[in-house]
């Protein structure tokens, strides 16, 4: 402990002297009133105010952290919560920003690491894209007929992803491509993806029910590649999940690609990815990635529930452009977006 004593004309005085002197850390031991001049005498009345401040050594462990501006358990801290308000579990946050800790030092073993949120986020990328697992795209060959679904809860882009895709078969890789449609459920739904055959000059079929399946992928003659446009399922409703499963059983896809919104909630992912477990999704896409600021959610989603290899992402609505195989460094681009970087609490 290092102690000075101090005298001014009154308390304020002192203390701002002692401020000044010894820093904002030293505390008040003891205070008394003195006079100056001979024995007392004809002197002015002064506080005389005795300090101590603790060696850096002396202070705890927790306290020396906390003060630090740049102390790495502190940083960690804060990813763990802005990854907890992207709505992350508490369990793989905790993981996550650990593992980026980890990363950071492993990267800059022997030297001194600046911990900072942009040098951890850049660390929690790398982290995040390393759980991310990637598979081939739709393997399509001449002459060996495939038979693709997608699935999904509604709205999140199947239909346009089936047309981007029939496009980038037909246009790109020459393929015979061929469209089934099982969704009479919403209106227009015909009328949406028999445009797109149209400009494309696919042929197409609707299919009402599982025993006109057979018949309908034989009318669409020698096609390479069938790609099977579903209606927009709730996850929550298991019954028409199970009408889902009974059709696609019928047309004994090779490949069903579950298709989730990049825009949707990390909870509202799981939910999809256990609602439609049963269809036994091989394939993972992701879409309008253009349309999120975060996708840290949806990863985590993803990667807590065990989703089935990413096949494709798309980023934009025009047909046939705005979609690519999936890229991992693209998924964690705008892992945290602009998630507040609030301090916590000392
Ligand atoms: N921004 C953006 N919009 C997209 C993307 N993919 C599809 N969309 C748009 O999302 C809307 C819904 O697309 P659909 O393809 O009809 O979605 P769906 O899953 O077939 O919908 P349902 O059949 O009703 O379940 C349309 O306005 C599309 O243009 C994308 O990657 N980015
Ligand atoms: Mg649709």
């Amino acid at each position: 402990m290092h102690i000075r004593t101090f005298r001014a004309a009154n308390l304020q005085a002192a203390l701002a002297e002692i401020r000044t002197q010894m820093g904002p850390q030293a505390a008040v031991l003891h205070t008394r009133q003195v006079r100056d001049g001979w024995m007392g005498w004809l002197g002015r009345t002064q506080v005389e105010v005795t300090a101590g401040l603790r060696d850096a050594a002396e202070q705890p462990r927790r306290e020396r952290l906390q003060r630090s501006e740049n102390s790495p358990h502190r940083e960690t801290e804060m990813l763990r919560e802005r990854l907890i308000r992207v709505g992350v579990s508490d369990s793989l946050a905790q993981r996550w920003s650990q593992r980026s800790e980890a990363t950071m030092r492993q990267q800059h073993s022997g030297q001194a690491v600046a911990f900072s949120q942009p040098s951890l986020e850049a660390a929690l990328k790398r982290v995040v894209a390393s759980d991310l697992h990637c598979g081939p795209p739709i393997r399509s060959l001449p002459s060996q007929r495939r038979v693709v679904a997608l699935v999904g809860p509604t709205g999140v882009g199947k239909t346009t992803t089936v047309a981007k895709l029939a496009a980038g078969f037909r246009l790109q890789q020459q393929r015979r491509v061929g469209l089934l449609t099982i969704d009479t459920y919403r209106i227009a739904a015909v009328q949406q993806l028999q445009a797109y055959a149209d400009i494309m000059d696919l042929p197409m079929q609707v299919v009402e029910r599982p025993e006109q399946m057979q018949t309908s992928l034989e009318a669409l003659g020698d096609v390479d590649l069938v790609l099977i446009d579903t209606a927009g399922r709730s996850p929550n409703f298991a019954a028409r999940i199970d009408q889902l499963r009974v059709m696609l059983q019928a047309a004994r896809p090779d490949e069903t690609h579950l298709v989730v919104s990049a825009t949707s909630s990390a909870a509202s992912t799981a939910r999809v990815l256990q609602g439609f477990a049963s269809i036994r999704p091989t394939a993972t896409i992701v879409t309008k990635l253009d349309e999120t600021e975060q996708t840290a959610g949806v990863l985590a989603a993803l990667v807590e529930h065990q989703a089935a290899p990413l096949s494709y992402l798309t980023n934009g609505q025009q047909v046939p452009d705005d979609i690519e195989s999936s890229d991992r460094e693209k998924l964690v681009g705008p892992l945290l977006g602009t998630t507040a970087v609030l301090p916590v609490a000392a």
